[in-house]
């Protein structure tokens, strides 16, 4: 068995803050609007928060783009809250992760400003200018997330910069030990606050190869992955930063990490290599879509077992998940892959939040996701605030999709249905602020919100409460912390079943993905049942009768 950490047993809150709690009146979340709710992730039971970036930035990415790593945008508040934010939480036992965002800064970093100034300029070399090719084009065929090239040209130096997301987030260029050194010195500042650590955003991207060669692979993703992600770059300044920063403090650390496999899993959070607690994969997240393409798949539930059996498995004892259906990137899960109708919406969040939480790792709540909170309907391509909602638009339109079929994808996938308001109460705005907020409310949160939620001893709430309490429980705390994972029945397309086995204790977790009745067969003797969304009480499970989205926990330890 690993080492015990204080974070494995934890479960981790997101919060958005542009859009989690508006306390003077902008329409814009806030520092003070989140101390306001701190009682909220207190009562749910989470132990950490993780908060997306709250630091000075132009928005052109809502914070992702940062332009002073030391400072606080104004509309979120001031430095003496965000100090204040980390005092209220500790006092309520609960410790903040803040979001490292150093792949790219904003163009308007200062740093950036200086670099773009002249091709002498001492920090030139902070960021990756190239020459343009002999016919003039892009130094190489990369691609960006949010644009169709990964380079932009300067016109008053004659060089192109490197964005592998916007125009306007250049990318650092690590080789340099003086951008590194700068970021070892910002991280300090911020841990020395008292920090619980840090959520590094696509951090598998920092080593970039000194020959930038051009892509060959074309249909896997954004062109130059192959280049820039998980390399042995990467690995290297991940571990110069642990000697240099992470080891002088007892935090989490979760690094964002698209395009990787299990062994990718063991190198980034294997305790010996001395580089991060966890990442998050996005191989579950990649089932229904090809997202840079902005195609739509099937979800394939068979698929899904597979790729949890494989990183659950394959990381035992070698590393640490984390676990997760959603973040401020994604849709709601219980529109994606349960069943948002008034009549299955709480049976189907309860038994999403079932199967994460009962397996190994560290779990994630996204905000609202304990209220079940759902997709919105978008009419317009105007109505979406995020830069790949567009991009992806104009993409899916270039390439002759109807707008109603480029709509039908963005109602499906946009990240912005993770970035409306949360929905406090049945008040106008739903209670998130007094006035119209940035992105406009979700209609449906007279009838979905946090007041209702907690006024129903039933609710998808007071269900995570307990997944949450579980994890933390004398009975059944190693077995879900430490336990060895077991899938069962691989090929079943319609039920998820595992068992996790610690010692003398033995779980079965069983949970039916459809809205039909179904019946099943286990060997297995239940001692007791330890969770069920619904209220009937199940003592055997030789043959049973699963309700539409009953999720089962049992106790089925032999002694
Ligand atoms: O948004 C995505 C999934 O829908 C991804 O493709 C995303 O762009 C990628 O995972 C990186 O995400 C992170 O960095 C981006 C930022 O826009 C995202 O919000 C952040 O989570 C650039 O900083
Ligand atoms: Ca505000």
């Amino acid at each position: 068995i690993i080492q015990r950490q204080w974070w494995h047993n934890a479960v981790v809150y997101q919060i958005y803050p542009r859009s989690f709690n508006d306390s003077n009146g902008d329409g814009i979340g806030d520092i003070p609007g989140i101390i306001a709710k701190l009682d909220h992730i207190k009562q749910l039971g989470a132990k950490i928060i993780w908060l997306s970036p709250v630091f000075q930035s132009p928005m052109d990415d809502n914070g992702y783009d940062i332009s002073d790593y030391c400072a606080i945008a104004p509309e979120f508040g001031t430095m003496a809250d965000m100090d204040r934010l980390i005092a209220q939480a500790a006092q309520r036992g609960i410790k903040i992760v803040m979001d490292l965002v150093v792949n790219h800064t904003s163009d308007q970093h200062p740093w950036f400003i200086e670099s773009k100034s002249s091709i002498d300029n001492p920090k030139r070399d902070w960021y990756i200018w190239k020459d343009a090719k002999a016919d003039g084009s892009e130094p190489n065929n990369w691609e960006s997330f949010f644009t169709p090239k990964a380079w932009e040209f300067d016109v008053s130096s004659e060089q192109y910069y490197l964005h592998l997301f916007s125009e306007k987030q250049p990318d650092l260029n690590w080789a340099n030990p003086e951008v590194r050194d700068a970021i070892y010195q910002m991280m300090h500042f911020w841990l020395k606050k008292g920090l619980g650590g840090f959520r590094m955003d696509v951090i598998n991207m920092i080593g970039k190869p000194a020959d930038y060669p051009d892509a060959s692979i074309f249909d896997q993703g954004v062109a130059g992955w192959e280049h820039w992600a998980n390399n042995g770059l990467c690995h290297q300044y991940l571990r110069e930063m642990h000697d240099q920063v992470l080891q002088h403090y007892d935090v989490l650390t979760v690094g964002e990490t698209p395009f990787t496999t299990p062994l990718d899993g063991q190198f980034y959070s294997n305790p010996a290599r001395n580089e991060l607690s966890m990442i998050f994969h996005f191989e579950h997240v990649s089932i229904d879509r090809e997202e840079h393409n902005a195609v739509k798949k099937d979800f394939n539930l068979v698929e899904y077992k597979a790729i949890m059996n494989k990183w659950q498995t394959q990381l035992q004892g070698k590393g640490w998940n984390s676990l997760y259906w959603s973040n401020h990137d994604q849709p709601r899960p219980v529109s994606r892959y349960g069943d948002d109708s008034d009549a299955l919406r709480n049976r189907s969040a309860k038994m999403l939040g079932t199967v994460l939480h009962m397996m190994s790792g560290t779990p994630y709540v996204y905000q609202g996701e304990e209220l079940a909170m759902t997709n919105k309907t978008f009419h317009a391509i105007d109505e979406f605030n995020d830069l790949m909602a567009k991009f992806h638009y104009q993409k899916m339109i270039a390439r002759g999709i109807s707008e109603t079929q480029a709509m039908d994808y963005l109602n499906t996938f946009s990240r912005d249905h993770a970035r409306v308001p949360m929905q406090w109460n049945a008040e106008q705005y739903a209670g998130f602020s007094t006035t119209e907020p940035w992105l406009a409310v979700n209609p449906n949160y007279p009838n979905i919100n946090a007041e209702v939620s907690y006024a129903d001893p039933d609710s998808v709430f007071y269900h995570y409460q307990n997944l949450i309490k579980l994890r933390e429980s004398e009975a059944y705390g190693d077995v879900l912390v430490y336990g060895q994972f077991e899938l069962i029945d691989p090929e079943d397309a319609e039920v998820f079943a595992y068992s996790r086995t610690f010692g003398n204790k033995k779980i079965l977790v069983i949970a039916n993905f459809t809205g039909a009745a179904l019946t099943r067969h286990y060997q297995a003797a239940v001692q007791q049942q330890v969770v069920n969304n619904y209220s009937d009480q199940v003592e055997q499970v030789q043959s049973v009768l699963l309700q539409p989205y009953q999720a089962l926990v049992l106790d089925i330890s032999s002694d």
